[in-house]
């Protein structure tokens, strides 16, 4: 049977692929190569008698069946992924050899995949957690992986803890419960005693931890590399993704309901985005940090739970990243793909902090056990380039070494495949000194645990620390160990900020500590005083209280029933999808509905099937009558949530009956609630609020 040209983008990976993909043909045959007469009935003795072991297609179809799953990552089991290309804006050859960033007209393939962590594979999208975000890059000196989180820090400092860490935060071993959540006892019993944690777990707190789509994340590689030019002089590097449709997250409420609605949220809005031609980007920046500055900026740059602040090391924009498609098979591509940050190429290179060295044994190693000792062979996995070395053979080997030698020094194979010593594409480890005694100590520089979680917190607006108490507060709750709740207040918040601890108090009723308790906290600056310096003032680029450059890709509900005005449905409609955003017509029932004038307009999807929580926005236009829509409740359910979850809803004319039926403040004319114009001021109004994302104001739980 012919293969078929891989569809759906044109990299240089996707073109690479395509030898391996193949769509349905036209007779079904056996593994084997067999044309199949019968697929539906087994082989059997008599058309009521037993199934015969004979029937050859039976087993190997069943048995073919019950081997389709590999183990699911141990971490970062849910994903989503796409193919997309990384451009250098200008040639960084000061800075590196690396392939990527010698050559602005130069397009490097790329596969992209981002995950939750604590969720098994099939677990929602939307949950509070940290979101993995991996590249791995095509290049024409090998694959280079940069497999990174959208938060710049972790929970802890040496790699030594992480199967603690992991284990505390997956589901309790002994019934399996909670799923893909951090707010139960064993996770904040092990945080609490894990005073490093204390940025991580603000940044996890914050609304970074439920995202509004991939699309508006950042992305971060979290340690300090290094970058080595061709004298090989080197400089540390901290890697960041700049999303160009700005940074934006849901409302609690919102992403635990659409858990629930949709729990697929995230994976189809990228699969549907770049379906439509909505290609996510990104820009690449590099903080870049010179070798005689490593101890200048008050932090150690090799521990992973700080970070360097924007204000103190610019972040300079270097690349664009776009995802233009989506992969052809979810399991050969998304499930397949196996990074490890071990994966570089020359021009890269690592730093001695410590989780660091440790994901650099753990991803190779969970590779051979997910995926299998030849997972650099899979379609997906492999490099561009020929691959030569004398390895071989193992569990589903697909190359064909020829020859007999597979050994090196050799002479009958001429010495090849040979070294690369003068090569200067040849990858070389930077030549670091190295020094020291072997001990099991934490550096003293490690040792500030709370003054960058107190700059997280001096950094953000109003709303978003009343998001941050809320979160804290919501985990508390649900902790049922009084203890664990206790010294998450002694231990933690309380050397964090006071307001901050206060907050937290009063909506847990876990008292207030006499003073704080954790001696990484003495000696430091003072939080609460204003002049203490950067260390912990503020940090602007921490914030996600920003407005966005366009609304693409957003979604907006336009509320119908019959009566609607059809000719201001058609205005609204054109003008929002002017803007690239998504227009869906949502009424009571599915079908069409008889407009005020006339006209039958095509419903997209029936209330039932269209809750609040996916979209961004809502509209509702006027008409004869709206007397059917202000009688559903289903369409006064869906406002009242729109409008918690701080989202713009816009009325026009008779339309603003229908926000009074559901009782919501019209009258008062609440930020991002828009009544009273015409026609074209509300669109223009209403395109203006959904720059702003949300009225956070709404959506603060009371106390
Ligand atoms: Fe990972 N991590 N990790 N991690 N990680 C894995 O590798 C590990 C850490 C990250 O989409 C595993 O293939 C250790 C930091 C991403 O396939 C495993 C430590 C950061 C992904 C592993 C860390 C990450 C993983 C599980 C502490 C941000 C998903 C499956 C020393 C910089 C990649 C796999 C994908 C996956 C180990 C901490 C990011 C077990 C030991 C810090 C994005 O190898």
């Amino acid at each position: 049977m012919p293969s078929v040209p891989f569809v759906g983008g044109d990299t240089a990976k996707q073109r690479d692929l395509a030898s391996d993909s193949q769509e349905a043909g036209s007779a079904l045959t056996t593994n084997q190569g067999l044309k199949v007469s019968d697929d539906q009935n087994s082989l059997r003795a008599g058309p009521r008698g037993p199934t015969l072991m004979e029937d050859f297609h039976l087993r190997e179809k069943i048995t073919h069946f019950d081997h389709e799953r590999i183990p699911e990552r141990v971490v970062h089991a849910r994903g989503a992924a796409a193919h997309g290309i990384f451009q250098v804006y200008e040639p960084l050859t000061d800075l590196t050899t690396a392939a990527p960033f010698q050559d602005p007209a130069k397009e490097t393939p790329v596969f992209v995949r981002f995950s939750t962590v604590a969720g098994s594979r099939g677990s929602a999208d939307t949950v509070r957690d940290v979101r993995g975000f991996a590249v791995k890059f095509y290049t024409e000196e090998g694959v280079w992986d940069l497999v990174g989180n959208n938060m710049p820090v972790f929970f802890i400092q040496d790699a030594v803890k992480f199967p603690d860490l992991i284990h505390a935060v997956k589901p309790e071993p002994h019934n399996e419960i909670p799923q893909a959540q951090s707010a139960h006892d064993t996770f904040w019993d092990f945080v609490s005693l894990t005073p490093e944690s204390a940025h991580m777990l603000m940044w996890v707190m914050s609304d970074r931890a439920i995202p509004r789509s991939y699309a508006t994340m950042e992305g971060f590689g979290v340690h300090t590399f290094r970058l080595v030019n061709a004298e090989g002089k080197a400089r540390f590097v901290k890697f960041h993704w700049k999303p160009l449709k700005g940074i934006f997250s849901q409302v609690w409420d919102e992403a635990q309901k659409t858990a629930g609605k949709d729990p697929d949220f995230h994976r189809r809005d990228l699969f549907d985005a770049i379906e439509r031609g909505d290609f996510p980007q990104w820009e690449l920046g590099l903080q870049v940090i010179e070798e005689e500055d490593e101890f200048k900026y008050g932090v150690d740059i090799l521990d992973p739970t700080k970070i360097i602040p924007e204000e103190m090391v610019p972040v300079r924009r270097v690349g664009l990243m776009t995802l233009t498609a989506n992969p052809g098979n979810f399991f050969a591509e998304t499930e397949q793909v196996a990074f490890h940050v071990g994966h570089v190429v020359p021009g890269i290179d690592f730093t001695n902090d410590p989780l660091l060295q440790g994901r650099l044994f753990s991803y190779l190693d969970t590779q051979l056990r997910r995926v299998g000792p030849n997972f650099a062979e899979l379609p997906i996995n492999r490099p561009l380039q020929r691959v030569d070395n004398n390895q071989r053979d193992g569990m589903g080997r697909r190359q064909i070494n020829r020859g007999r030698v597979a050994y090196f020094p050799n002479g009958l194979a001429h010495g090849c495949p040979m070294h690369s010593p003068e090569a200067a594409d040849a990858f070389r480890s930077y030549a670091e000194k190295v020094d020291g005694a072997k001990i099991r100590v934490r550096s003293d520089s490690f040792g500030d645990h709370f003054s960058q979680a107190t700059l997280f917190w001096n950094s953000m607006a109003g709303w978003e620390k009343d998001h941050i108490v809320a979160a804290f507060s919501f985990e508390l709750n649900q902790c049922t160990d009084v203890v664990v709740r206790q010294r998450v207040m002694d231990a933690i918040l309380s050397n964090i900020a006071l307001e901050l601890a206060q907050g937290v108090a009063a909506r847990t009723g876990i008292p207030l500590p006499e003073a704080r308790v954790h001696p990484a906290a003495a000696g430091r600056p003072n939080a609460d005083l204003p002049d203490a310096g950067l260390r912990v003032g503020r940090s602007p680029a921490l914030s996600m209280d920003r407005v966005a450059e366009d609304i693409r890709g957003r979604k907006v509900a336009v509320l119908v029933d019959k009566g609607v005005s059809a000719e201001q449905l058609t205005i609204i409609q054109e003008t929002l999808m002017d803007e690239e955003a998504i227009v869906e017509v949502v009424a009571p029932t599915a079908g069409t509905v008889q407009g005020g004038d006339g006209v039958l307009v095509p419903v997209t999807r029936a209330a039932p099937n269209a809750p609040s929580v996916v979209y961004d926005a809502v509209m509702v236009p006027g008409g004869a009558d709206t007397s059917a829509l202000q009688a559903s409740g289903l369409i006064r359910h869906f406002l009242n949530e729109a409008f918690l979850h701080g989202k713009p809803i816009a009325a026009i004319g008779t339309g603003e009956q229908v926000l009074a039926a559901a009782n919501l403040p019209t009258a008062l004319k609440e930020e991002g609630v828009i009544t009273g114009e015409t026609l074209e001021d509300t669109l223009t109004l209403f395109v203006e609020a959904m720059r702003r994302h949300r009225f956070p104001q709404r959506n603060v739980a009371p106390v």
